[in-house]
């Protein structure tokens, strides 16, 4: 299973050409493209922990982590949406874990704007205020049902309980300010997830630019940094055309050559993938052994039965126990036969969190 990241944002702000940079695959580039099928991607996460593993086992097969993105097509405003492609792609946006929002930070006549103006920061609250209409639409479909709900005495506590959620939720949608925004009890926060909220989920902003953008900065990347600050969220520069032109060259060399040009070490991408990673609390943990080393992706706090349905759902289901160590324990002694020697391989249960840069050896019955 790979998490998906849903690439989103207004028309013709870049979605596409970071996708194709992203992927190396050549999607459809366009100006307002159709809103059906989206593009999917799957990439491999770059780690040096799985490098070092790889050599340490010498597998026969080496299987990086992955991410999946989705190329959304672009969200227009309420005004001009077509009621069905809007639910398509509202419901794309609906299947993607975290969502990297692309704003447009460059200036170029030639490529049209839906507003007709170069304001990221105005066009980061266009598609917020999209979003929560959605939600706001969801939320009271749902409070609706949960009126109901109140009669039966086996569910009134927790339909009371999403009741207050939505409560203190609706005015901030209303206000076109994100779910995630607003602060909740911790069980009305566990009752919310009921409803699957577009605006909850966790979203990463793309600050797309032109060349001189990247090496310089400008007055739009400012602007969407001060905002993401302010939101705790992070913004990352990065030059579609660039990053894809890049991904058209051949070798190493020639993109070393290519990247300094602009200053850089290493593309853009792999700076939002990580950053995607740190901020929307992704983790790797690793299965190590002589016939396949390999990186997975979780979730924080996700518990060893979780951690084991990202291999199988029927390593989930038989889940009997765990066998842990750290990859750093490895890497500072050397081998895994060192390892439980030193006392560092431990029996973990259904409740343990697995750690990013665990090794784990699953148990389980079917
Ligand atoms: N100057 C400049 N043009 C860009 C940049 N990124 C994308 N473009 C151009 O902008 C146009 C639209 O780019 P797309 O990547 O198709 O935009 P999109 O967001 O996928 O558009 P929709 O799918 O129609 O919503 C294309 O002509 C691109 O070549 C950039 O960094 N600088
Ligand atoms: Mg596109």
């Amino acid at each position: 299973m790979a998490l998906n990241c849903g690439i989103v944002g207004l028309p013709t702000v870049g979605k596409t050409t970071i996708f194709t940079a992203l992927t190396r695959v050549k999607a459809e580039v366009s100006n307002y493209s159709s809103a059906k099928n989206p593009n999917l991607g799957i990439i491999a996460v770059p780690d040096a922990r799985l490098d070092k593993l790889t050599e340490m086992f010498k597998p026969k097969r080496r299987v990086p982590a992955t991410i999946q993105f989705t190329d959304i097509a672009g969200l227009a405003s309420a005004a001009s949406k077509k009621e069905g492609a809007t639910n398509q792609l509202l419901s794309h946006i609906r299947d993607s874990a975290v969502l990297i929002h692309v704003l447009r930070c460059f200036d170029d006549p030639d490529v049209p704007h839906v507003s007709n103006k170069i304001s990221p920061v105005d066009d980061l609250e266009m598609l917020h205020l999209e979003l929560a209409l959605a939600d706001l639409e969801t939320v009271d479909k749902r409070a609706e049902k949960l009126a109901k709900e109140l009669k039966d005495p086996q569910r009134k506590k927790e339909a009371e309980q999403e009741l207050a959620a939505y409560a203190k939720i609706r005015p901030a949608l209303q206000d076109g300010r994100p779910a995630r925004s607003v602060q909740l009890e911790k069980d009305e926060a566990e009752a919310v997830k009921r409803s699957f909220l577009i605006t909850m989920k966790r979203e990463i902003y793309v600050c797309n630019t032109d060349e001189a953008g990247v090496s310089k900065g400008n007055a739009y990347i400012e602007a969407v940094k001060a905002r993401a600050a302010e939101e705790g969220t992070e913004a990352v520069v990065i030059c579609g055309k660039f990053e894809a032109e890049l991904g058209d060259l051949e070798t190493e060399e020639e993109k070393q050559e290519f990247l300094a040009e602009l200053g850089l070490k290493e593309p853009g991408l792999s700076n939002l993938i990580h950053a995607a990673y740190r901020l929307l609390g992704l983790r790797t943990f690793f299965t190590a052994g002589e016939d396949e080393c390999r990186a997975w992706t979780i979730r924080v706090g996700d518990k060893a039965p979780q951690a084991a349905g990202v291999i199988h759902t029927d390593f989930e289901r038989g889940f009997i126990k765990a066998e842990v160590y750290h990859f750093e324990d490895l890497a500072t002694l050397g081998s895994e036969h060192a390892v439980k020697v030193a006392g560092k391989l431990r029996q973990e249960g259904k409740e343990y969190v697995v750690q990013d840069g665990d090794v784990i050896f699953f148990k389980f019955n079917v």
